[in-house]
């Protein structure tokens, strides 16, 4: 059996989706996910320029030795634009084993250890009102878990994640169009001083039984963020994401010695490397990664065993950037993967989505459901792809008030 052809699209509806699609002499085709929000032509051209015109006369069913090839055969290993590369032919070629094997890609992981995957929605708003009335929202739709995000008084400008007036907020999504960020202004202080009354107040309106997430996206330093961590403690978070930069994976040591906030990290980290030591140090509680920039599910699947020995469990990344096909991914680790904690999933522009990527994956009261086709279950549909063009974007740039550079 080998692979014919290759051909990468870029677009989507409000997303500028990288979709790859792998054909074989057998007419058997298969899909992956290279988006890389906010650098995607990147992606896009190195699978066009180097990794397609490599695959092609290779046997599709041989995706280990593949996976090896490209990622051994880079020299300069490793980092977000290759791992996407990657991960979308892993995607692919698993997508094109399944379809082989007439059977659904958690069937070939080992199959279902549950049926549903308990899924969260972004919560945010303008202040903590705004953000109460998105939570009810959510609440109301059957989610049992939401990350919420809310403006905090006194604050120099909207924080991260937030709309920057009341009511926008249950499909609010990070304004990240044009090639120049827009600049965000942050001061730790008043954060520190605000925010844990704030989740205290959600926790005591919602009660016990929502799994209340948040997202503190690497603006702490460790001390901040082991203190931050210590004042939260009586509002039990489901996770406390992002607390520190993630590039130190000794920065959780001090939060860790401090508090016993369940701690989840890595939607920016592309591979094992990573996160290895924060797997076995047992310094985090659920591990982020995706299958598009992180490698695939052939690389993810390693990440997830490691985790596994480590009682970490598992949290996707699940931004709106992710295409379908990336969710799709995870809709089968999340159905087998025994040591699965929660998805992040969101649901946004969803009719033109589901036009340009029809499947039956669904989502049902906060739970999703794995589809029974074979393969990824998922489908592109080139006619609606032609409706899309690429507009570049860029996430904004965050200063503290002095004019210093901070996290995003
Ligand atoms: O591209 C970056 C976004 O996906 C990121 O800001 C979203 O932090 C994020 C999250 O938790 O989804
Ligand atoms: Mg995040």
């Amino acid at each position: 059996m080998k692979i014919t052809d290759a051909q990468v699209f870029v677009g989507g509806p409000g997303k500028n989706y990288v979709t790859l699609k792998i054909m074989t002499d057998q007419g058997v085709y298969g899909l992956g996910d290279a988006t890389l929000n906010n650098r995607e032509t990147l992606p896009a051209a190195y699978l066009t320029d180097y990794l397609i015109p490599n695959l092609i006369g290779m046997d599709p069913r041989n995706s280990e030795d593949i996976w090896q090839f490209f990622y051994r055969g880079a020299y300069f290993r490793r980092g977000p634009i290759a791992m996407a590369a990657f991960g979308a032919i892993d995607m692919a070629l698993w997508d094109i084993k399944g379809k082989l094997a007439n059977m659904p890609l958690y069937q070939l992981f080992g199959g279902k250890s549950r049926e549903g995957a308990m899924v969260y929605a972004h919560a945010t708003g303008a202040d903590l009102e705004d953000l109460m009335d998105s939570v009810a929202h959510f609440v109301e739709q059957g989610y049992k878990a939401v990350r919420v995000q809310c403006g905090i008084p006194g604050m120099p400008s909207a924080s991260y994640a937030v709309p920057e007036t009341k009511g926008a907020s249950t499909e609010y999504m990070t304004d990240f169009s044009g090639v120049r960020p827009k600049v965000e202004t942050w001061d730790t202080g008043t954060y520190m001083r605000y925010m844990p009354g704030a989740l205290a107040e959600i926790r005591a309106r919602f009660g016990p039984d929502l799994h209340i997430l948040h997202d503190v996206h690497h603006r702490l330093l460790p001390r901040e963020a082991a203190e931050f961590a210590k004042s939260v403690e009586s509002v039990g978070l489901f996770w406390l994401e992002d607390p520190t930069p993630a590039e130190d994976q000794e920065a959780l040591r001090l939060l860790r010695a401090h508090s016993t906030v369940p701690v989840a990290i890595g939607e920016v980290f592309n591979s094992i490397w990573e996160c290895n030591k924060l797997i076995e140090n047992e310094l985090i509680d659920f591990i982020r990664v995706a299958a598009t920039y992180a490698g695939g599910i052939t690389h993810v699947k390693r990440i997830i065993d490691l985790a596994g020995l480590h009682h970490v469990r598992t949290g996707f990344h699940g931004a709106p950037s992710h295409s379908p096909i990336c969710m799709a991914a995870h809709a089968h680790l999340n159905a087998w993967a025994p040591n699965f904690g929660i998805q992040e999933y969101l649901v946004l522009g969803t009719p033109a989505c589901d036009a340009l990527f029809p499947s039956d994956h669904r989502m049902e009261n906060g739970m999703v459901y794995v589809s029974d086709a074979p393969g990824l279950g998922v489908d592109f549909d080139e006619t609606e792809a032609k409706r899309y063009t690429y507009s570049p974007g860029s996430h904004p740039v965050v200063r503290l008030q002095d004019g210093t550079i901070w996290n995003y």
